[in-house]
């Protein structure tokens, strides 16, 4: 059954724009006896479809979710576990690949079909039925999931698998999950089934009169904004959007997903939008009375919880190839492929552009956010350098063809309103579930996907602790990553936030416990762990260079460039010097009754945001 499983997956390929080629690039894995002699002997005998072993299940399905995403979902990378903790690990991953609308395919084994010898090792009984493993937490995590119980289900379940996988609107991670014995066992399969299969992956078009009904809209707006999130990237749309753009004027925001949609110098490029979003785009946004989805799922980043959007007539269209997301926020859905619908909305609106002043605002605003960008870069912190500078010397110094990975801490937000894109894949934030510990992970699948360009990997010591296990697999593999580790002793993100709320930054330092307890920042200088993250990456096999300023950490890119292999420019960096943000607020809840007087103020505050939060009918 898994030979027949592994060759299956070797004839599927895709097709966009009459570009064909194989879907699956390769298959992750950690062995164990739920998988070593099914799936693992398959591998090893169908060398067409790769075995990459990697170093934590949870981190394979990171670098097989930054791979399809990468790949704009053409191409995927699928991964096996053995039963038990190695299929568990994989849940979280899972849920990053959903969230994200990424296609991984998760192959973990099962208990023994045939159970006479259960509890088999790692086993979790339940004494209420025999039907129920731990990978049934697989389900709420999924878009597919499913158990092959007997050989011969492969030939349903495999075709829904590849249907959900290659469908833009219905991707995520699938599950299909392998009883340890069926995977060895053997069937008569159809020749038929293994026969190479074609998935076009269509570019569909919206319902006309919907389209129609858009177009009205837009030509009655006078303060229009376009919200261009991941699925502009992903449909390949940057260009019809740029066309879309310059023809009408109208300016453009941009979500975690979709930044790179235009060039950071586009004159109408506003930035980001949201909660980690510029005042160029959030002022914009303010007052504009129709926005643009293009691609977005609206996330409370993207819309500062309900609170961005502040017309009291704003009216909202999107372009969507999910028609749940296309629905959001009571909008006119144009359920469709982006690039085609732009190009069909740019048609229908021939001779159409924005008042004069709304266009010369925007390119304003714009021109204001560059110079506030450049006075953050110039920053010059003494004595350790501030996340802005750092964030601007990876920016200018490193190589501008290069792709830069990050997904959680301070650096997303700081990096969402501050990096300055140049191509649409240069910036690339795992932010639909912000999971510590994919980047690194992350920055392995995107150089497997695109080995040519050099990969930055933006990490905090958080996140690195974390999990920065694949940089064993990249040395082994040969993928050279340059990963910037920002040491700042803890939660800069998350400390900051307490101290928002009142906290005091409770719980978030890498310190000794005073007198039994952990402290936050109103104890002062406290005795630091004696963590030395330089010398763990060392360990690991990468090379190290110890920075300890803005300029060691300068020269420290200049040489990364001539690097063979997987380097880290570790450098202690200031946990206090934040961006602000502008003109944007998150919603994070702030207890309704403490006897803490800064609570107390911070609940005051959080109850006049709380306020101007909306729902759109
Ligand atoms: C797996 C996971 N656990 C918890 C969180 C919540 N969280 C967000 S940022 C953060 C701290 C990150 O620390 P670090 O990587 O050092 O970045 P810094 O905040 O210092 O920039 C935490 C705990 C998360 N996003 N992901
Ligand atoms: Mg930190």
């Amino acid at each position: 059954m898994a030979q027949a499983l592994v060759l299956y997956l070797t004839r599927q390929h895709v097709e966009r724009d009459g570009v064909q080629r194989p879907f699956f690039r390769g298959c992750f894995g950690i062995f164990g006896h739920g998988n070593v002699g099914g799936i693992g002997q398959a591998l090893q005998q169908t060398r067409e479809l790769r075995y990459y072993q990697s170093r934590n299940e949870q981190a394979q399905v990171h670098a097989a979710v930054a791979f399809a995403k990468m790949k704009n979902r053409l191409e995927s990378m699928v991964c096996t576990s053995s039963i038990g903790p190695g299929a568990t690990n994989m849940v979280t991953g899972a849920a990053v690949a959903t969230v994200n609308r990424l296609p991984v395919l998760l192959l973990p084994g099962d208990l023994f079909a045939r159970r006479n010898v259960a509890p088999v090792l790692q086993q979790l009984e339940s004494e209420h039925t025999q039907d129920i493993s731990v990978n049934d937490c697989f389900k709420p995590v999924c878009r597919y999931w499913d158990r092959i119980s007997r050989p011969e289900q492969l030939l349903t379940a495999l075709p829904e698998a590849m249907r959900v996988l290659t469908s833009p609107a219905d991707t995520g991670a699938v599950t299909l999950s392998l009883p340890e014995d069926v995977q060895a066992e053997a069937y008569e399969y159809p020749n038929a089934f293994f026969e190479q299969r074609v998935w076009h992956v269509a570019r569909n078009r919206p319902d006309q009169a919907a389209l129609r009904r858009a177009a009205d809209w837009i030509r009655a707006s006078r303060r229009p904004l376009i919200v261009a999130g991941g699925g502009v990237l992903y449909s390949e749309a940057t260009d019809a959007l740029r066309v879309l753009v310059d023809r009408m004027g109208i300016p453009v925001g941009e979500t975690m997903a979709g930044k790179g949609s235009l060039r950071f110098d586009h004159p109408l490029n506003l930035g980001a939008i949201g909660a980690t979003g510029t005042s160029a785009a959030n002022q914009v946004a303010h007052d504009a009375d129709l926005v643009i989805g293009i691609g977005t799922r609206y996330s409370d980043f993207t819309t500062a919880s309900k609170t961005l959007f502040q017309d009291p007539d704003v009216r909202f269209v999107n372009i969507n190839v999910a028609s749940f997301d296309a629905a959001k926020h009571a909008a006119i859905p144009l359920i469709g492929d982006a690039q085609v619908t732009l190009q069909e909305l740019a048609d229908m609106l021939d001779g159409y552009g924005v008042a004069p002043e709304h266009r010369e605002r925007a390119q304003r605003l714009h021109d204001e956010w560059n110079t506030e960008v450049s006075r953050v870069y110039n920053v010059r912190l003494e004595p350790l350098p501030s996340q802005g500078e750092l964030i601007g010397a990876v920016n200018e110094l490193g190589d501008p063809e290069a792709v830069m990975v990050c997904a959680a801490g301070s650096l997303p937000g700081d990096l969402h309103k501050l990096w300055r894109a140049r191509h649409p894949k240069q910036y690339h934030l795992e932010y639909g579930y912000s999971c510590m510990g994919y980047e690194i992970a992350g920055g392995l699948g995107v150089k497997m996907a695109d080995p040519a360009r050099e990969v930055y990997v933006m990490v905090g010591d958080g996140s690195y602790l974390m999990m920065s296990s694949e940089i064993v697999t990249s040395i082994q593999e040969g993928y050279k990553l340059t990963i910037v580790l920002l040491d700042n002793g803890g939660f800069k993100s998350i400390g900051a936030l307490s101290r928002s709320l009142g906290q005091n930054g409770f719980g978030t330092r890498y310190v000794y416990p005073r007198d039994g307890a952990l402290v936050g920042d109103d104890a002062g200088s406290a005795e630091l762990l004696p963590v030395d993250l330089a010398a763990n990456a060392r360990s690991l096999g990468a090379y190290v260079f110890e920075c300890s300023s803005y300029d060691d950490v300068a020269t420290a890119l200049r040489n990364a460039r001539a690097c063979e292999q997987t380097c880290v420019i570790h450098v202690k960096s200031d946990r206090m010097q934040g961006v602000p943000s502008y003109d944007a607020w998150w919603d994070v809840p702030v207890a309704e009754v403490s006897e803490v007087a800064s609570v107390q103020a911070a609940r005051e505050e959080w109850e006049r945001h709380r306020s101007s939060e909306r729902y759109f009918f």
